[in-house]
């Protein structure tokens, strides 16, 4: 029988799908470069190929997505390709420690994604310590056949913050008993696409799509465009009604597509403004530029139209509306995490989510979960400060965080995007209903907002949900750098009893744990059943819970007396610092000795 016209048709559009789908290889050799993004200070900085920034990675949905990673640094790294929800994949999802050892210096890692299964706007980045401050971050665009906007052109406008020195020295000091108020290093700048005179050029009469990508280690920057409206229409993959809004802030690790129509005139050309917000800012140095700017140009010789300034105004991404609409289901488990800061038992300050403060396992979590049997559904197997928590197949898992902190976080959740169903001023305590957005309705909302990362004011609280259908471990977190390194994380463990039938993990993963002497199986410790001896501990909160901004003064008076130190400013000038740092490594040595001794006789 002769198909009909119908199943003919059908077919071809079958074919016509099936002949766009490639395979995309990108060969990624990451090596040191030296670069001067911001024209004020030449320095190394991680690049690929021999180039800073790195390229931009696209593909197209369907695609398979293949990343050759070879590692010339002088330390091992991972890649983490950021909102990809890597179904059956956990093992190419890329944080060190949680999925994966990091790779070494001069091996090669395979980053494969058979089917790209989403759209929309994402970015790939270092996920081993803070490389990605250091540059390797690049955008990751995956266009779908038929967008759901139409748009003429599109440009991508990746925020970053950009500081002088490199990450370790910067972490080091960070994370030491010399920052007790946990002062987080200041940026020397800001930067779109990595250079600090980023242009677009517009046509009149055409519609442009704008990628905004903040790839930050600290800074929240705030949208606008001078004598432009704009639409917003994506938000972390997710394409959303239109939404006309004349500024946004966009936190670390946030996406958002705009719609913006060009002038007809030629006759000006516009600046697009991130606002830095110093909020974030123990001190704001006076030579910190905050505004940035990138320009859309209609004529190259054509004057700049006058700045408008804007007002910040409050945003609230949880009143945005997916167009694909997924409705929200009661949950099964409630988690409640409460985040802060406090003073712990070896001086530094570090992050808290319920007082435990993560520190990575010996063996990567994933690895513990395929090979721990029916323990792999015991959270203590993950070791005591991997926090690990556990959903069900297929259940619905709301997890309420507390921001109990004076600064704002985003926080990422890998493998998901999550619904936002609620928000409130002040903290949740589990003892009441938690007061959702709409009480009528709740909780079956018919289509709450989702994304993958979420800001969550300080002294505020939201809810977040979603299905746990995505066997695997994934690592949820501050995004931003310095707080993620402090210990804001928690390792969710999902459908532990699920994993081995679906989740693979290739051999060469376990030898390159192996050739640097990583365990790869058992617990946390690497060892058997619930023996944790051996497992790495982290310090706990000092009795009295210092959250160190009020004591700081103080207590550091006390160390510095005690360790015949003189205090340095944190944020001081770069020399300063370079000097300051010079001359307390050698105490800092002498001390974490001294600090670690101390923390064993207290255990
Ligand atoms: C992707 O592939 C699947 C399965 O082959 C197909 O059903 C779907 O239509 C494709 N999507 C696009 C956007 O081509
Ligand atoms: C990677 O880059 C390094 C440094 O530029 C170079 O020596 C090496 O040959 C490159 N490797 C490959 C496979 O391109
Ligand atoms: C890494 O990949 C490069 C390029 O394919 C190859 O030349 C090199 O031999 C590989 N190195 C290792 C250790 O496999
Ligand atoms: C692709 O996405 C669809 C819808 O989100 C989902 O049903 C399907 O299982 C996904 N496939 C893969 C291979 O991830
Ligand atoms: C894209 O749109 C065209 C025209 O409307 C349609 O024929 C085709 O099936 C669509 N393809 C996908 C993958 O949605
Ligand atoms: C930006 O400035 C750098 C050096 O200051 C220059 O090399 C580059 O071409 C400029 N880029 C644009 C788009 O103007
Ligand atoms: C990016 O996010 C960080 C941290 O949330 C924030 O401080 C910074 O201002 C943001 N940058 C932009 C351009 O939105
Ligand atoms: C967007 O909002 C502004 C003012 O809020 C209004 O003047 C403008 O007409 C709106 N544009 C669209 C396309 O709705
Ligand atoms: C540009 O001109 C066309 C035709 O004159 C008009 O319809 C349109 O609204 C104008 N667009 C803008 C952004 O002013
Ligand atoms: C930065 O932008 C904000 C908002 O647009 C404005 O209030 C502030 O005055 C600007 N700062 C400088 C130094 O231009
Ligand atoms: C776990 O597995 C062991 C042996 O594989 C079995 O003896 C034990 O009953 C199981 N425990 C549970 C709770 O399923
Ligand atoms: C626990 O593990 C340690 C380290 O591997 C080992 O020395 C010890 O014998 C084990 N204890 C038990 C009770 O198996
Ligand atoms: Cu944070």
């Amino acid at each position: 029988m002769l198909p009909s016209f119908k199943t003919f048709a059908a077919a071809l559009t079958l074919l016509s799908a099936a002949a766009q789908a490639a395979v995309v290889t990108y060969n990624w050799n990451i090596t040191y470069v030296n670069a001067n993004p911001d024209g004020l200070y030449e320095r190394r900085v991680i690049g690929v190929n021999g180039v800073f920034p790195p390229p931009p990675i696209e593909v197209t949905v369907n695609d398979t997505l293949v990343i050759n990673a070879i590692n010339q640094l002088d330390v091992p790294t991972s890649l983490h390709a950021h909102g990809l929800f890597q179904v059956g994949n956990n093992q190419m999802d890329g944080p060190s420690m949680v999925t994966q050892c990091p790779f070494p210096p001069g091996a090669n890692f395979t980053y494969t994604i058979p089917t790209v299964n989403q759209t929309g706007t994402y970015w790939i980045h270092g996920h081993n310590l803070g490389q990605y401050v250091d540059g390797l971050r690049a955008p990751l665009i995956i266009h779908a056949i038929n967008e759901t906007y139409t748009y003429d052109e599109e440009y991508t406008v990746a925020f970053a913050d950009w500081y002088h020195q490199e990450h370790a020295p910067l972490l080091a000091f960070y994370l030491s008993i010399y920052n007790p108020s946990g002062a987080e290093p200041i940026p020397q700048s800001g930067l779109i696409n990595q250079m600090t005179n980023a242009t677009f050029a517009f046509v009149p009469g055409k519609t442009y799509r704008l990628r905004v990508i903040n790839m930050s280690a600290l800074s929240i920057f705030h949208f606008h465009i001078d004598g432009h409206e704009f639409d917003i229409i994506e938000v972390d993959g997710i394409d959303v009604q239109k939404a006309n809004v004349t500024t946004f802030p966009i936190a670390a690790a946030q996406r958002y597509s705009v719609l913006v129509t060009a002038k007809n005139s030629t006759s000006n050309n516009y600046l697009i403004h991130g606002d830095m917000d110093p909020m974030m800012y123990d001190v704001v140095p006076p030579n910190l530029v905050l505004n940035i700017t990138g320009t859309i140009v209609y004529a190259p010789d054509a004057p700049l139209a006058p700045i408008e300034y804007s007002d910040w105004a409050a945003f609230e991404d949880a009143t945005l509306v997916p167009v694909l609409a997924q409705p929200t289901s009661p949950y099964t488990t409630q988690n409640v995490l409460t985040a802060a800061f406090y003073l712990m038992t070896d001086y530094t300050n570090k992050a808290v989510f319920n007082d435990i403060t993560y520190v990575m396992p010996k063996v990567p979590s994933l690895y513990t979960a395929l090979s721990m049997g029916n323990l792999s559904s015991n959270p203590q197997v993950y070791g005591p400060n991997a926090h690990a928590l556990i959903a069900s197949h297929n259940e619905w898992f709301e997890i309420v965080i507390n921001n109990d902190d004076t600064g704002n976080h985003p926080f990422h959740l890998h493998g998901h995007v999550f619904q936002i169903v609620g928000r409130s001023e002040g903290l949740y305590d589990g003892s009441t209903p938690y007061p959702y957005y709409d009480a009528s309705t709740n909780p079956n909302y018919a289509n709450p907002m989702r994304r993958d990362t979420m800001l969550v004011p300080a002294g505020t609280n939201a809810a977040i949900r979603f299905q746990a259908n995505n066997p695997g471990v994934w690592f949820f977190h501050c995004h931003i750098e310095w707080h993620l390194e402090a210990g804001l994380a928690i390792t969710l463990i999902e459908a532990p009893e699920v994993m081995p039938s679906v989740l693979t993990v290739d051999p060469q993963h376990y030898e390159q744990c192996a050739v640097q002497g990583i365990p790869y199986q058992g617990n946390a410790a690497g060892n058997a059943g619930l023996n944790l001896t051996g497992a790495n501990f982290g310090p706990s909160i000092l009795p009295g819970k210092f959250t160190a901004k009020g004591i700081v003064a103080l207590v550091f008076t006390i160390i510095a007396a005690l360790l015949g130190l003189v205090t340095v400013v944190w944020y001081a000038h770069d020399d300063d610092l370079a000097l300051a740092q010079a001359s307390l490594a050698e105490a800092a040595e002498k001390n974490k000795a001294a600090a670690e001794s101390e923390e064993l006789s207290s255990l």
